[in-house]
């Protein structure tokens, strides 16, 4: 309520609202815009849709009802101020869901082959209203105008996607809506709903009762046990079926089809825990990437295949698009490999490995789904060359998998996780909420940059063409209420909205508009406080976008604004910046002050951002082309005002032309003319475009003179040119032994886990067994808050231990447990300062690939 009073306040007092908006998103096919008397929609206006273009007209006036207040009457027949026209003849160029829209002073005219085409014909129209015209209630005070446009568009892509996980969390019917609204304004077309998985069971089954009265609920006193330390009593919920009509009645009218995932065979602890009889007859071992135990049905039980049957012919009733998704990734095989059936169902059917036991249950399915006119989908784990070639692969563990899929002939939708999941982090702020980390973070520029046929160069024009889209992702194990430090979700869905918005908004623009038309400068410049005040006035909690950088270059600081005309604040002594800090203006000195203190916010209609804190180092400096020779050259730059405090930092030396090899020998630095700190050899590496020296800084007195002094060569040629930039660590480096007794592949070593040298790890060359796989012991023991281990390949998921545990010990004999692996980590949060001499990294369980294991994080 309070947010709505501040928005409507704010509103009447922007001038920005009464101008007419051109910026869309998605980015249409082609836009032109004139210079004219815009087009101003009177409260007599009428909307004519000829002939069928009937209930897509009214579906658009009920929209434009609501925010105008404005009766709207629609007629099928006549002349009207705004008219929609369904012209099949235009098929040819306007394609299956493509729209001619332009707009005078007189009114506006669309035009299309189909009625999608009229709905996102109309979508668009909202678009070039004002933002208030996304309210669902009437805005009073609205000059309603369309500027003077000619649009022709059409999608590039026929399936742009998106992903929610109600199994994890239930968000709810309202909910549903909202994000489908949401969808259909960004000219989405399919919401692929995640209803089952280890966590909860969403939908009735009119023949399995216990579905949903065992399987939709978890927490200390239901069958199905609390996760992830919530201590819910009893946490869910599900959707009767009648609720579930409902929903996809509301997505039909808004163009959106509703494709359920009912995850099979694996991450279904719900399933079993209400229908034990669908798990294997003997258990095998193992646990899921999630670290449950016993969530995988099998395949060779009969009465587990009667209850898939009976869960499929009611789906097939409720949901009428062509596809299924039918899951099936991350299946722990193990859990299959002592059951006698499965034995026999292997012996029977030539199946050679557990794998093609997958498969073979997933050709069932294939079969089931057909009987019922409809086809299988399912995340790439599931692809073999035995399926049919109508079943679709989602791609998401990379874009590979994907291509691979296309090539072999099956339907294609990219959704690789380091682009498309917004389960991760948007990075480059303090104060997020928690999120996964696997894929790292996925800032809205890495979701934007994404485009799903980049990498495809050799694929045949069949084979690209069978990558039907792109889709986004929320995941939602950490979605859920939440009280930070700058932001707060009170509900499950305001944490959804922040984790989603503006993301999709990226994917929406990958799927619709031509790659040729699609930059990120201007995506960002068109998500503008407009676009912001569109999604707040129908309720969306979106996310403010913080800063893109904050830089400080000699002695000034530069932040760049994360869209025209944002309002930001800042303060330099380390507190949260609030709307009465000093408002950035432009570039300022820092007079001495300390960058790492430096705190910015965004802030829009009264609410705040998350925190850009401390400023990004410019480069110091720079050696031009024949500056190096093969003997060290002496290179000496100022760093005053960026060398700026005491700690551990880092000299990068980056080479920005030539492909000539560098090598560092020595770096010191100078306050005042006196040497303070001098790299030692092992704090020299050399990598293959960089040279980096670790240096240890004591405090620095006020306005003190600091150089920088290097001896650079350039052995194998003078060819390269680079910069210099200065890094401060924000974590411990302490001096540390690293020991294993498994062998490292490569040039890897155990060291490389406890070098603090971010471009190196300790990458186990075998499957390891249970058991240590390494011990970091200290040279002085450690005073401990938080530590994290990562494991695993850095930009991906390659490697990771599953099934682990980090075990810290005081005097580095006795050790105790303190995080287990998950998603690539095992991170603790101590509750007080703890002493810590040595820590370690140990297999719960027998490791299915190798291992990588990285440099911890410590504080
Ligand atoms: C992997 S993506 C999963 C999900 C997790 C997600 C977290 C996929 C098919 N499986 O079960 O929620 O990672 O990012």
């Amino acid at each position: 309520m309070k947010r709505t009073a501040l928005l409507l306040a704010a509103l009447s007092l922007s001038p920005l609202t009464l101008e007419a908006d051109t910026k869309l998103v998605p980015q249409p096919a082609s836009m032109r815009v004139t210079d004219g008397a815009p087009y101003l929609i009177a409260p007599d206006a009428v909307i004519v849709g000829l002939g069928e273009a009937g209930s897509e007209a009214e579906v658009l006036a009920k929209q434009l009802r609501a925010a105008t207040g404005y009766s709207l009457p629609v007629k099928n027949e006549g002349v009207g101020a705004i008219t929609l026209t369904l012209d099949p003849k235009r098929a040819d160029q306007l394609g299956k869901e493509g729209y001619s829209l332009q707009s005078n002073a007189g009114g506006v005219k669309i035009v299309a082959a189909s009625p999608a085409g009229l709905f996102y014909g109309g979508q668009t129209l909202r678009q070039l209203l004002p933002p208030e015209a996304a309210s669902p209630k009437v805005v009073a005070g609205v000059k309603w105008t369309v500027p003077v446009v000619s649009i022709e568009d059409q999608p590039r892509m026929a399936w742009r996607g998106f992903m929610l996980d109600e199994a994890r969390q239930f968000f709810g019917m309202e909910y549903v809506k909202h994000l489908l609204d949401n969808m259909a304004a960004h000219k989405m077309n399919v919401l692929h709903w995640h209803l089952s998985d280890d966590e909860g069971w969403r939908v009735e089954i009119k023949s399995l009762p216990k579905l949903t009265e065992i399987g939709a609920w978890r927490g200390t006193e239901c069958a199905l046990p609390d996760v992830r330390k919530e201590n819910h009593k009893r946490y869910g919920g599900f959707y009767t079926q009648e609720q579930v009509r409902e929903i996809v009645a509301y997505a039909k009218e808004r163009h959106i089809d509703i494709m359920p995932e009912f995850d099979l065979p694996g991450h279904a602890r719900a399933i079993v825990t209400a229908y034990p009889e669908a798990l294997p007859t003997k258990m095998g071992g193992g646990v899921s990437a999630q670290g449950f135990a016993g969530n995988v049905i099998s395949p060779a039980r009969p009465e587990a295949l009667a209850i898939v049957d009976k869960i499929y012919d009611e789906l097939a009733e409720l949901f009428p698009f062509e596809y299924i998704h039918v899951g099936g990734d991350e299946v722990n095989h193990e859990s299959w490999k002592d059951c006698p059936q499965i034995k026999e169902l292997m012996e029977k059917e030539g199946l050679k490995n557990l794998h093609e036991v997958q498969v073979h249950f997933t050709k069932r399915l294939e079969e089931v789904v057909a009987k019922h006119g409809k086809k299988l989908f399912g995340w790439n784990e599931i692809q073999s060359e035995k399926l049919y070639r109508g079943t679709g692969i989602m791609s998401w563990t990379g874009t590979g998998p994907g291509y691979d899929a296309a090539r072999k002939g099956f339907p294609v939708v990219m959704a690789p996780g380091p682009h498309c999941y917004f389960d991760m982090g948007y990075g480059g702020a303090t104060g997020e909420p928690p999120s996964h980390w696997w894929a790292g973070d996925v800032s809205v520029a890495r979701s934007y940059a994404f485009d799903p046929l980049a990498d495809g160069g050799d694929l045949s024009a069949d084979a690209k063409d069978r990558i039907m889209g792109v889709q986004g992702a929320l995941w939602t194990e950490f979605v859920k209420p939440w009280k930070g430090d700058l932001v707060e979700f009170k509900t499950y869905g305001e944490h959804a909205d922040y984790k989603i918005w503006p993301r999709l908004a990226a994917i929406a623009e990958i799927g619709w508009t031509p790659q040729e038309r699609r930059n990120y400068e201007d995506f960002s410049s068109r998500l503008d406080l407009d676009y912001y005040r569109r999604l707040e006035a129908n309720g969306t909690n979106f996310r403010i976008p913080v800063p893109d950088a904050v830089t400080l270059k000699a002695g000034w600081i530069q932040i760049k604004e994360p869209f025209p005309g944002a309002d930001l604040h800042y303060t330099l002594d380390g507190t949260v910046p609030t709307e009465k800090s000093p408002r950035y203006e432009k570039p300022f000195a820092l007079d001495q002050r300390d960058p790492a203190r430096l705190r910015v916010r965004t802030f829009i209609d009264g609410r705040g951002s998350t925190m850009v804190a401390g400023a990004k180092a410019e480069p110091i400096g720079t050696w031009k082309e024949g500056e190096l020779k093969s003997s060290p050259a002496s290179l000496t730059y100022d760093a005053t005002g960026n060398l700026s405090s005491g700690g551990i930092w880092r000299v990068v030396f980056r080479r920005t032309g030539g492909n000539k090899p560098l090598r560092l020998d020595a770096v010191s630095v100078t306050v005042n003319g006196k040497v303070v700190a001098e790299a030692k050899p092992g704090d020299l590496a050399n990598r293959k475009d960089r040279a980096i020296a670790r240096v240890q800084i004591p405090d620095l007195p006020a306005g003190a003179k600091v150089m920088v002094s290097a001896m650079l060569a350039a052995p194998e040629g003078e060819q390269v040119k680079g910069e210099v930039t200065l890094l401060k660590s924000e974590r411990l480096e302490p001096a540390v032994t690293v020991s294993s007794t498994l062998g490292a592949y490569g040039e890897s070593s155990a060291a490389m886990a406890g070098d603090w040298d971010d471009s190196t790890q300790f990458w186990i060359a075998s499957q390891p067994q249970k058991g240590v796989l390494a011990t970091w012991e200290f040279a002085t023991p450690l005073s401990l808050r938080k530590l994290s281990v990562p494991s695993g390949d850095r930009d991906g998921i390659k490697d990771q231990l599953v099934g682990g545990d980090l075990e810290i010990s005081a005097d580095g004999k006795t050790f105790r447990k303190v995080a287990s692996f998950a998603y690539g980590a095992a991170t603790v949060e101590l509750d007080q300062e703890t002493k810590v001499k040595a820590l370690r990294v140990v297999a719960t369980e027998d490791q299915k690939t190798w291992v990588i294991l990285r440099d911890p994080i410590m504080r």
